[in-house]
Parts: C-alpha cells; sequence; structure tokens
C-alpha cells in the first residue's frame, strides 16, 4: 500500500477541523495540489469563476458550519485576487484556510523570475502576513505536520484565516500524520472571577441588556447563549453585524441595535444600560458609531477576541465558550424573568399590497416577511447596499452580510457557499452594483447542485454612494437586463416593476426547484428602504453636527 501523500495528510487534517469541501480555481502552480485532492475523492472540490467569489463561497460556509473554510487558489494572480476576500474574513473573525500553490524550492533558484511573481518570490507571503492569523510554507516534508496542525488550530482557536503555502512538487510526496487537533486550556480561576464579577455587575443593575456579536456563531455558541439569557432574564438584542444570530433558538429577540438609524426606543435602552452585556461583538463603527449618546465602554461588560474587560478590569487570554459555561454554572437552570420590561418586539413590516405601484426597498421587506409567514423563515444572503438596510426590516432568519467589512460582491457566491453548508436553500440580496462583481458566479449554481433565489435591487446605480453624495454623475450605471441573463447562465429570469409583480415572482421562484431563479427588481429612481435613509440622516447629522 503506499503512503499517504501530503495532500492526503492535509485532507485529513482539514476533515478532523469541520471542512466539508474546496472552494478554488487552479492555475500550474496549483493543479498537482488539486490532483491530489481529487484522486483522494473525500473533500469535493467545487470551482467557480473568480477568485472573490471562492473567497467569499468559502467563508460563508465557515460562516454557516463554524468550522474551516477552505479556498485554494494558484501562486500570484490567483492567490492575490482572493486578497479582498480574506481581508473581510480577517476583519470579521471567519476561519478561512487559503491553500495556495508555489513554486517549487528549485525553481525558486534558477535565478529567473517566474511567471505570476510580482517583486520578489515571497511577496504574496508578505502581503498574506497583514491578512492572516498564521502562516506555514510546506516546504519540508518532515516539519509539515506539524506546521499544517498549528496553523488550523490557529484558525479556529482565533477565528482568523489563514495560509498555507504548497510548494508544486509535494502534493504526491509521502508525508506523516498531521497531530489531532489541540484541545484549547485556560485558567480556570481567571474564568471564575471574571464570571463572578459579570454576574455580580449584572445582578446589581437596574436595567441589565445583552447584545450578541459575531462571535456567538463563530465558536458555536448559540444555544449556549440564548439559555444563559433565559436563565438570567436577559432581554436579546443583535449587534448590526451579529442580526441573524439566535434566530433560531426560541427566545424573543428585542431586535438589532442601529444608534440613531434603529428603533428609537431601542436605541434608547442600550444607550442607557447600566450593564451592557457584549458577547462576541465587534466594537465597530457600523456597530455602534452612529448612536446619538455614544454607548460608553467604560460601564460595559465586554467579551471580545479572548478578552474579558469589566469596567477597569481586563481578563486576558480568556475565550468566549469558556466563560459562557462558567456563567451557566454559576445561574440555575429556571429562568427569571426580565428586571425590567423587555423592549417590546419589533413591528415587521408585512401585507404587501399587491397593486401596480412601482416597488421600493420596504416593498421588498414587506413581501419577503409575507413569504415567510406562509412557509417558515429562510436564510439570506446579502450584499452591502441598501439590501442590507432592507434586510434589517426582515423577521429574525439566519442571515450572512458583511456587514462590518462592508465589501461589496459578498451576495451571490456567499448564497452558493451557504446553501452549500447548510443544506437550506437561501434567499440572495444583492443590488445591480454589486452583481456586476460577482454575480456571474450564479451560472455555477446549476453544476453545483443549488438553486437559490436572487432577488438584485435594480436600481441603475449606486444608490447607498448616491444617498450620501446626491450630485455624482459616476453614481449611474445604466438599466441592465438582469432578468434575460439568467436564462443563459441555467437559471429563470422574472423581470418584476410593480409590487404585484413582486408577489408573483416570489411565488413562481418557490415553486419552482432545481434551477436558481433571480428576481430582477427595477426600483423606482430614488427609492430606498427607511432603514437607509435613517441611517444616511444619521451619518451627516454625526459627521457634520451643527455649529453652536
Ligand atoms: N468596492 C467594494 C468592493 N466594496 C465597496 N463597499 C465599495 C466599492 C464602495 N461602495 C459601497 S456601496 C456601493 C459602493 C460602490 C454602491 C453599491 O451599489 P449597489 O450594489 O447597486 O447597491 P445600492 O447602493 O444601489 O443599493
Amino acid at each position: 500500500m503506499s503512503h499517504p501523500t501530503l495532500a492526503q495528510r492535509l485532507v485529513d487534517a482539514l476533515l478532523a477541523r469541520g471542512a466539508r469541501e474546496i472552494f478554488g480555481i487552479p492555475g500550474d502552480f496549483a493543479l498537482p495540489l488539486f490532483r491530489e485532492i481529487e484522486r483522494d475523492g473525500r473533500l469535493p472540490i467545487l470551482t467557480l469563476a473568480h477568485e472573490p467569489g471562492v473567497g467569499f463561497a468559502a467563508d460563508a460556509t465557515a460562516r454557516v458550519r463554524g468550522a474551516l473554510g477552505v479556498a485554494a487558489v494558484t501562486y500570484g494572480a490567483g492567490a492575490l485576487n482572493l486578497v479582498n476576500a480574506v481581508a473581510g474574513a480577517y476583519a470579521e473573525r471567519v476561519p478561512l484556510v487559503v491553500l495556495s500553490g508555489a513554486p517549487a524550492a528549485h525553481e525558486a533558484v534558477s535565478g529567473l523570475l517566474l511567471h505570476h511573481q510580482v517583486k520578489q518570490l515571497d511577496s504574496q507571503w508578505r502581503l498574506y502576513e497583514e491578512i492572516t492569523a498564521d502562516r506555514a510554507r510546506l516546504d519540508d516534508l518532515e516539519r509539515a505536520p506539524q506546521a499544517i496542525a498549528r496553523v488550523l488550530d490557529t484558525a479556529l482557536a482565533r477565528s482568523r484565516p489563514v495560509y498555507l503555502e504548497i510548494p508544486r512538487d509535494l502534493p504526491g510526496q509521502p508525508c506523516a500524520a498531521v497531530p489531532a487537533p489541540a484541545i484549547r486550556t485556560w485558567d480556570a480561576e481567571r474564568v471564575a472571577a471574571a464570571a463572578d464579577e459579570l454576574l455580580a455587575r449584572l445582578r446589581a443593575a437596574r436595567d441589565p441588556l445583552l447584545v450578541v456579536g459575531v462571535e456567538v456563531r463563530r465558536y458555536g455558541l448559540e444555544a449556549k447563549v440564548a439559555e444563559l439569557a433565559r436563565r438570567l432574564g436577559l432581554p436579546v438584542i443583535t449587534s448590526f453585524m451579529g442580526r441573524g444570530l439566535l434566530a433560531e433558538a426560541g427566545i424573543p429577540l428585542a431586535g438589532t441595535y442601529l444608534g440613531l438609524a434603529g428603533d428609537p426606543e431601542l436605541s434608547h435602552r442600550v444607550e442607557h444600560s447600566d450593564a451592557l452585556l457584549l458577547l462576541g461583538v465587534i466594537v465597530s463603527d457600523t456597530n455602534f458609531a452612529v448612536s446619538a449618546k455614544r454607548i460608553d465602554f467604560r460601564h460595559a461588560l465586554v467579551a471580545y477576541d479572548d478578552e474579558v474587560r469589566v469596567g477597569h478590569h481586563v481578563y486576558p487570554e480568556l475565550p468566549l465558550a469558556a466563560l459562557v459555561d462558567a456563567l451557566l454554572q454559576r445561574c440555575p437552570p429556571q429562568a427569571r424573568p426580565a428586571v425590567a420590561a423587555p423592549p417590546a418586539p419589533p413591528a415587521y413590516p408585512q401585507g404587501l399590497a399587491e397593486d401596480d405601484e412601482p416597488v421600493a426597498p420596504d416593498d421588498i421587506a414587506r413581501a419577503i416577511n409575507d413569504l415567510f409567514a406562509r412557509h417558515g423563515p429562510m436564510p439570506i444572503a446579502s450584499d452591502v447596499g441598501d439590501c442590507l438596510f432592507t434586510a434589517m426590516a426582515l423577521r429574525p432568519s439566519a442571515l450572512l452580510a458583511p456587514g462590518y467589512y462592508a465589501t461589496m460582491g459578498y451576495g451571490v457566491p456567499a448564497g452558493l457557499g451557504l446553501q452549500q453548508a447548510s443544506g437550506q436553500r437561501p434567499l440572495i440580496l444583492v443590488g445591480d452594483g454589486a452583481f456586476q462583481m460577482t454575480g456571474w458566479e450564479i451560472g455555477h449554481a446549476a453544476r453545483l447542485g443549488l438553486d437559490p433565489i436572487v432577488l438584485v435591487f435594480n436600481n441603475s446605480g449606486w444608490e447607498m454612494l448616491r444617498s450620501f453624495l446626491p450630485e455624482g454623475g459616476f453614481h449611474d450605471l445604466g438599466r441592465w437586463d438582469f432578468a434575460s441573463m439568467a436564462g443563459g447562465m441555467g437559471g429563470d429570469g422574472h423581470a418584476v416593476k410593480t409590487r404585484a409583480e413582486l408577489a408573483a415572482a416570489l411565488r413562481k421562484a418557490l415553486a419552482t426547484r432545481g434551477r436558481f431563479q433571480l428576481i430582477d427588481i427595477r426600483l423606482a429612481p430614488g427609492a430606498r428602504s427607511q432603514t437607509l435613509q435613517r441611517f444616511v440622516a444619521a451619518v451627516k447629522r454625526l459627521s457634520m453636527p451643527e455649529p453652536a
């Protein structure tokens, strides 16, 4: 029997850490790696058109499963095309593994410039240093198993992307086994002290609230955090980035904190809480800056990035999972009523008037809420633009979106990754501008056995930017007929102008399985969601305050 190869050992290690497929695009430096992985047969390779799509799709699988997502690319042109997606994964805490082919050692010493080389042979390595939590070059078969284990374990422990470079002469070489996934350890006394202090602060508070953020999902803690909220009687709010969290946890959710762009009552509660517990929340401008009264983080109880902060006390190297377990151990299982009245649950718009009026973004929210009411919620992947603000008016359902790093182009490929990882048919919300970036990836849906429903918010321009700077003529994109393109890519297109047409197209799309459905919603010029309008007004107010 032949000895397992480096590629097989890598596949073993990825499988052991939850990866179930690889999204990728090969090139000559990566062909041996692709060949060996395909021969091995355990991790399917799903190819797409363009590396940004590969990165976003793999990122989505990691977000859905709370496990490693994998993107495989070639050296130089491939890996550098992937940089933006990896940067987004870094910013938004996604354990995305980049496998890049690379020149063999003997090629590196030839003295010639190699194709795809930028400045130095290691220019790519140095670029990736900035956007990954750990890296290894697997150029030494003796050391490769330890290096693979270390790098992959770092991705999971820190929930950040990592980078593995594989010289093209080595994937088929024999290699020893990779160590099993590391079990994380922590200082039990430190965890106990942090949990005791947090609980004391929460119990003494007049109006404690819990805000949940992306780490809760990344570390697979949704059920435990929901149980904690129940036991402590804490009202639960999501951050903008954390929208969609706990949607299926069976506890009431008080909505999403959006500062001045959101529900005024909810914003007031959050901003005046005397014990605001932030679990796994990225403390960023999109999550918090658009607020009239900035949250005073000295009084917040913050657990994020392996650190717990209670006032001026900082507990380092303390994983969120350990903290949540310690808090649960200290709280009796019976649920407690909320200390103060929980904020009123948000009123989600519904009941679309199916008439001949032109469609506005809030009508899309209404139509989707009606659909959810009839058929149950569907998971959603959203791009950046008014579609994401519109998503804030949807009933709670799982949502993937780059709400903090805010890269365009995420929605369509992430929707493919979302269906691949969850097995559930998703809705994809995307603007026409973002669709022009990566929308073509939808043409791969049929080959990959996927059939998402894509809603294109077609307003013929970069409307979100236009709302910030109305006079720019450069926002115009012209009217593209996306509905007509769908057929040529293996799906069905529906052009929609009125509310009645929108409702009918959604019903038809839902009833048609096996082909992607694209609803090309021709929005009236200047039509924007209420949330976007409030967001823009708030940003303008805060960045250009009235003179005193
Ligand atoms: N390039 C990338 C990769 N990401 C970005 N966020 C931007 C540029 C800047 N940007 C933010 S929103 C936006 C642009 C260009 C316009 C989005 O247009 P569209 O997708 O049509 O959505 P709309 O704003 O019309 O709702």
